[in-house]
């Protein structure tokens, strides 16, 4: 597959590309371009080159709920709880989303997980470039794995690794299959290649889950993990007015919450 329009996206994906970031053939398409990452001091961003609008979905009747401000996810994530104090990033590749999960310096811990080792040396060399290394904590696994040894089964991990549940969220930014997404009006989640919707949720549902996905996903497949009577967040985030992708914000199974992060509105 030619990278070309990639490479000429390559400073909106890392602003430092040129301080020798590192890239995997996937991670050209599959990165979080950084605007959209990306964590800022001040509450809505100002001075920052894109600025990313939330896209009201009109989508009530599917118990789907919008707001107008402008959000991105390191910022937007931040605002959980204060009692969350770990954040585990499940498809972390070249490190996109766990740099700007470690540079806003919210968590106490940022757990990134990767399975492939050349695209976790990436994550690791890019992190360095932020300076950021020692603050995430890398597994090299497969993350579904992972994340049952974590939950059911913690002694088997090594100390480093446990995690608090109770002060737990998840982010995954999975794999959609390739670009070849684009092409669908409506994006199948049942569908998605290597892991499907339900396969995820499966994994996720006992903790707080943030999930990207495509922005032509199927509303109405999200909407079927809506408790009865709940309402979640799904929230498009666009780079100069043009969506990149969604995230459906679940809360955990037997939450009293609709959604898990709080905004002084
Ligand atoms: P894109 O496919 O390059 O669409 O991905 P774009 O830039 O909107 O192109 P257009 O010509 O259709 O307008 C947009 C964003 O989707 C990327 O920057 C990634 O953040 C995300 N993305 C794309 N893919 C194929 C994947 C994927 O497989 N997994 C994940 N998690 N994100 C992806």
């Amino acid at each position: 597959m030619c990278l070309c329009r990639y490479w000429s996206q390559r400073y909106t994906l890392f602003e430092a590309y040129d301080s020798g970031i590192y890239l995997t053939d996937d991670a050209w398409f599959g990165v979080t371009p950084e605007p959209v990452a990306q964590c800022v001091s001040c509450p809505f961003p100002g001075p920052s080159p894109v600025r990313l609008l939330l896209r009201p979905l009109n989508k009530v009747s599917l118990g789907l709920t919008s707001s107008t401000k402008y959000r991105q996810i390191a910022y937007e994530v931040a605002g959980v709880s204060p009692s969350k104090t770990t954040i585990i990033d499940l498809f972390a590749g070249v490190g996109g989303n766990a740099i700007q999960f470690a540079l806003s310096e919210r968590w106490d811990r940022v757990i990134a997980v990767e399975r492939d080792g050349d695209t976790l040396a990436c994550a690791q060399n890019n992190a360095k470039i932020y300076e950021i290394t020692n603050e995430i904590t890398w597994v090299h696994a497969d993350s579904f794995e992972y994340l049952k040894l974590a939950l059911e089964q913690p002694n088997k991990l090594h100390e480093a690794l446990r995690i608090d549940p109770a002060a737990t969220v998840l982010f995954a930014s999975p794999p959609w299959g390739g670009p070849g997404y684009r092409t669908d009006d409506i994006f199948n989640l049942h569908e998605m290649e290597p892991y499907n919707l339900k396969r995820l949720h499966e994994a996720y549902k006992s903790l707080d889950y943030a999930l990207y996905l495509p922005r032509t996903s199927d509303l109405r497949q999200i909407a079927r993990l809506v408790p009865d009577g709940k309402k979640i967040e799904v929230v498009q985030y666009c780079i100069e007015g043009a969506s990149k992708a969604l995230i459906a914000w679940i809360p955990a199974e037997g939450s009293p919450h609709e959604t898990f992060y709080y905004y002084d509105e």
